[in-house]
């Protein structure tokens, strides 16, 4: 018997989300939700029977509806929604509202890493942070919460501080479970955690877990066991790590290059990747980059001119090294520097 629901979607956008807000335009990019795969797989592991409904913001208020009433049970204990980045879009503010009128015993609960990605979506509890260990706490009923204030009028939500209450890092089993019914197919790109938590701290660096000392990574079993399982049920072998900083230090892409190398395919992976340890180009870092299996890499660079003149003596030696296509995205807030890789 269902336990929970959790839908989830990744979107950046500027739609308005309650009718006396302005109408606006939207920007969407809709992706599966590793946040709230990520609770659900928790949750299983705790005895729970959780559904992930992905692309939340694609669903019509009506279909919302009707697949609400079709999973509905006495055992229901929760609703959740997760987001990556800026979801409160108006059909989910209307789902909400109309959830809670209509199950009013049916706790809500929202989860992102940023309070306003989610903030004015009518919820129970909304949950700021890595939430693994607080989900747990806010069905037994004992989360620890504040008011929030979330508009100009005043109207507040019960906020559960995860990263500062119920620190869910590190974790050695961050493993991310898909199950038949959310239909995972083989060309897919998804997403996959090695380690939260980043060794440097830059000035400018919003991320809250920064300068660790200790080793904050996954066990390299938990990863193998998660590649084969979704290769083998679901022939999955492109990947998007969500990893602050994949290369803060080499022990660490060491360990996951092994793991990589003794596996039956070769996935493929996207990675976020510091110049700090890169600025320096080292063929040794680049070659046990390359075994791991990568395709692509997100350099974010913010606005200081200084990395953006080492970028060019970097860009220089990386073409001339391995053939690298460059395309160069300027946004207002950083340059991002998307590094597509011409297979030999
Ligand atoms: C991967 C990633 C991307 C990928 C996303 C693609 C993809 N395939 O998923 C790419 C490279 C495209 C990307 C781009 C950008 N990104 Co980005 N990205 C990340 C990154 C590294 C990982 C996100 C992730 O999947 N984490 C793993 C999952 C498991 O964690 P999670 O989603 O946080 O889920 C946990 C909690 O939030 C909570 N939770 C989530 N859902 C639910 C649901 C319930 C019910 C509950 C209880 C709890 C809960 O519990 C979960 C488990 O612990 C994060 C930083 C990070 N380390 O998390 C930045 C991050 C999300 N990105 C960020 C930013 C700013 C951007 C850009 C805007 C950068 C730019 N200037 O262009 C763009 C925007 C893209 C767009 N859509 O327009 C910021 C967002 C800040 C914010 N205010 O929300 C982050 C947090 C980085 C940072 N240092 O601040 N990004
Ligand atoms: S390397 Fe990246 S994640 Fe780490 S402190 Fe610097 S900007 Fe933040």
């Amino acid at each position: 018997m269902l336990d929970g629901i959790i839908f989830g979607g990744m979107i950046n956008m500027e739609e308005p989300t309650r009718p006396q807000d302005l109408s606006g335009i939207s920007y969407t990019s809709i992706h599966r939700s590793a946040g709230s795969h990520r609770i659900a797989s928790f949750l299983r592991q705790h005895g729970f029977d959780i559904e992930v409904v992905d692309f939340a913001p694609s669903w019509q208020f009506e279909e919302f509806q009707e697949l609400i009433r079709s999973r509905m049970t006495p055992t229901m204990k929760f609703v959740g929604l997760g987001a990556t980045f800026h979801m409160n879009t108006e059909t989910l503010w209307r789902c909400f509202t109309w959830l809670k009128e209509t199950y009013p015993d049916v706790l809500l609960v929202s989860g992102s890493t940023d309070f306003y990605n989610l903030h004015l979506i009518p919820v129970d509890y909304l949950v700021v942070g890595y939430g693994e260990l607080a989900i747990l706490k806010i069905l037994e009923g004992t989360a620890k919460y504040t008011e929030e204030v979330i508009d100009k009028e005043g109207n507040k939500r019960r906020t559960v501080h995860a990263l500062k209450e119920y620190p869910a890092y590190p974790m050695r089993n961050l493993s991310i479970d898909y199950e038949k019914r959310d239909f995972p197919q083989p060309f897919e790109s998804v997403t996959m955690e090695t380690s939260r938590g980043c060794r440097f701290k830059c000035a400018f660096c919003t991320w809250p877990i920064l300068g660790v000392k200790d080793d904050h990574t996954r066990c390299s079993n938990d990863f193998r066991d998660n590649l084969m399982r979704n290769y083998d049920n679901y022939g999955i072998q492109r990947y998007s790590i969500a990893d602050e900083t994949f290369n803060d230090y080499s022990e660490k892409i060491i360990k996951y290059a092994d793991v990589v190398e003794s596996l039956p395919f070769k996935p493929n992976f996207v990675v976020d990747i510091s110049e700090q340890t890169y600025c320096i180009p080292d063929l040794r870092i680049l070659n046990i980059l390359r075994a791991c299996g990568l395709m692509g890499i997100f350099m974010e660079l913010n606005h200081f001119i200084v990395r953006v003149l080492l970028l060019s003596v970097r860009e220089w030696i990386l073409i001339r090294l391995s053939k690298r296509f460059w395309i160069l995205k300027i946004t207002s807030l950083s340059i991002m520097v998307f590094i597509v890789e011409l297979l030999d």
